[in-house]
């Protein structure tokens, strides 16, 4: 399938083009007929005679209907740029085309339309012109082709050269989603949204959301040009039939993808191409639409590291949004100046709820970039911010190498200095640690420092690298019902907790690693009872005594591997 968006000045001939190479008159609205005017976008489509299908979004060319064109021509594969062949290029084919070009689109055709009504020299005439706005662009080495409606030979060769153009193939990304352009209710049917299914595939029955809002409900059909599919590929035109919402809940604008695959923000650093020939610069002052996928946002805007931006130059941004968005690093969008009612600038997105002030910001889209600003993250949140599939550093965590280093020098500095001080419990519990500082204790090598038990030991102090006293195997043993303290020496047993082979837990003595037992005990009643579980459901589960449940409840809720309800356990933030 290849989608293509009509482009030009109002009035130029695009619905006539559409409908005649399709068939299908897309001014469908009662006020479109009356006025001979496009409002709203149209969409139609044509199957040539090898099964390929040209799908077309009619745009309108007004001024004043320039938003429902930006809502039409996000993720296209190329444009019909329309001009009519005696007036030539207009206002409105020059702010056309600089939203495509903007937007990163680059393929095209070029129809001059009317061309019934005019002598072959002044259509040569109308082609030098157009020739000559094209040098240099993205269309310049675009087909140019005089078109009439009436006559059909003409709408065959444009067929022809449309077909003729070789768009890249759809970068495939890990989240699919839908800008939605139409919604409506279908009687039997229900709700229908319709748009461009970007970046990854959508199937029957998958749970999707509607964001901004939230709104959750599941997908029940999916249509593409009137064949109803299990799956949709990104790239396609698709009408989606979704169980669960009204569709006075669904507004032009909103996205569809997955749930938790996106997060929502309303700042945005950004880069913004100003366009060449604006009569100003661009500064702070005025005020802004960005127009995203076929969303239209209020925003703010601070310039980073300059005052203003020259046309034609480039500059780096943050954009305050008046309601948040689900946007990814690398989306394009078009930023408008309502005052003076003209395109300014394009632009791109390089990080979504930025981490640096504005006066330190520095905004690059890539994953190392965005690391090195925040230090560690957790793969989720990466994912969230940008789709990116990272293999973590240590459990779920991702650091930058900085922060990674720096943490690691701060935890042996704290172990070397500690292990000089004899009368303190030698090794540090994790537990107690700042979470960077216990993720990055992770990471170190055997020969540097290891774990034992929740502790971390320099390896020659690690409790088994030394010679276990008979008496630790005893409390071994017995696990949940450890022997009477009173029945041993206390500098032994002092020592013996020193060392890290035995716990004191309020005056009872525990072998070490009865605590993690006593984890896995509780997860698993939480399994099963996820309200929460009472002392005496422990205690059982466990085979011993209340006098020992009670602190090792304790010792878990200290770890914040349970929390206290009333008189349940539930389930704690480490569990
Ligand atoms: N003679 C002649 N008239 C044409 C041709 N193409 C379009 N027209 C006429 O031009 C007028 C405008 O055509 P539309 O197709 O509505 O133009 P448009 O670009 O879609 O206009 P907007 O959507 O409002 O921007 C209509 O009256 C058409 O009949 C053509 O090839 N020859
Ligand atoms: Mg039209």
């Amino acid at each position: 399938m290849t989608l293509i968006a009509t482009a030009g000045h109002v009035d130029h001939g695009k619905t006539s083009l559409v409908e005649a190479l399709t068939g299908t008159n897309t001014d469908r609205l009662e006020e479109e007929k009356r006025r001979g005017l496009t409002i709203d976008l149209g969409f139609a489509h044509s199957t040539g005679s090898a099964g390929e299908v040209l799908s077309f979004i009619d745009v309108p060319g007004h001024i004043r209907f320039l938003r429902n064109m930006l809502a039409g021509v996000g993720g296209i594969d190329m444009c019909l740029l329309v001009v009519d062949a005696r007036e030539g290029w207009m206002p409105q084919t020059q702010e056309h085309f600089d939203i495509l070009r903007l937007l990163g689109v680059q393929h095209g055709v070029v129809a001059l339309t009317k061309c019934d009504l005019l002598s072959e020299a002044e259509r040569e005439d109308a082609r030098l012109l157009v020739e000559m706005q094209l040098e240099d662009t993205f269309l310049s080495d675009a087909p140019i082709v005089e078109t009439s409606i009436h006559d059909e030979s003409s709408i065959e060769l444009l067929r022809q050269k449309i077909l003729s153009i070789v768009h890249a193939p759809r970068q495939i990304k890990s989240r699919p989603r839908i800008w939605i352009d139409r919604v409506f209710s279908l009687t039997g049917v229900g709700t229908v949204v319709t748009g461009t299914l970007l970046d990854a595939s959508l199937t029957v029955g998958a749970d999707i959301t509607i964001l901004p809002a939230g709104h959750k409900g599941r997908i029940r059909q999916l249509h593409s040009h009137n064949h109803e599919l299990e799956t949709s590929e990104p790239g396609s035109r698709v009408a989606v039939n979704v169980h669960g919402i009204s569709h006075n809940d669904i507004n032009r604008g909103d996205v569809l993808v997955l749930p938790e695959q996106w997060m929502l923000s309303n700042t945005l650093d950004v880069e913004l191409h100003a366009l060449p020939y604006l009569a100003h610069s661009i500064t702070r002052r005025g005020h802004f639409l960005m127009y995203i996928g076929s969303d239209e946002v209020e925003v703010s805007l601070r310039l980073i590291q300059a005052e203003s931006i020259a046309p034609g130059t480039t500059a780096k941004a943050r954009l305050y949004l008046q309601h948040p968005i689900a946007v990814a690093p690398q989306d394009k969008f078009i930023l408008r100046e309502t005052g003076r009612d003209e395109t300014v600038a394009g632009g791109i997105v390089l990080d979504i709820d930025p981490v640096l002030r504005l006066t330190k910001a520095d905004p690059q889209y890539d994953v190392q970039h965005l690391l090195d600003e925040r230090g560690m993250m957790n793969t989720n949140e990466l994912f969230l911010r940008t789709g990116v599939q990272a293999t973590p550093t240590v459990d779920d965590v991702i650091f930058s190498s900085a922060m990674l280093t720096a943490a690691k020098a701060e935890v042996f500095h704290m172990l070397n200095s500690q292990s000089s001080l004899a009368s303190e419990l030698q090794g540090i519990d994790l537990v107690g640690l700042p979470d960077h500082l216990a993720q990055a204790a992770r990471t170190f090598r055997p020969e540097e420092a290891v774990i034992e038990n929740g502790r971390l030991y320099l390896p020659e102090l690690a409790p088994s690298q030394k010679q276990t006293h008979p008496l630790v195997q005893e409390f071994i043993d017995a696990l949940f019902t450890p022997p009477d303290p009173n029945a041993f020496d206390r500098a032994l047993l002092r020592r013996l907790v020193q060392e890290g082979h035995l716990l004191n837990l309020d005056g009872i003595f525990f072998a070490s690693h009865t605590l993690d037992r006593a984890h896995a005990v509780v997860k698993d009643l939480l399994t099963q009872h996820p309200d929460g579980i009472t002392t005496s459901a422990f205690r059982e589960a466990a085979n011993t005594t209340r006098k020992y449940a009670v602190p090792l409840l304790e010792a878990l809720d200290a770890r914040g591997i349970t929390r206290r309800r009333g008189d349940l356990r539930i389930t704690g933030p480490r569990l």
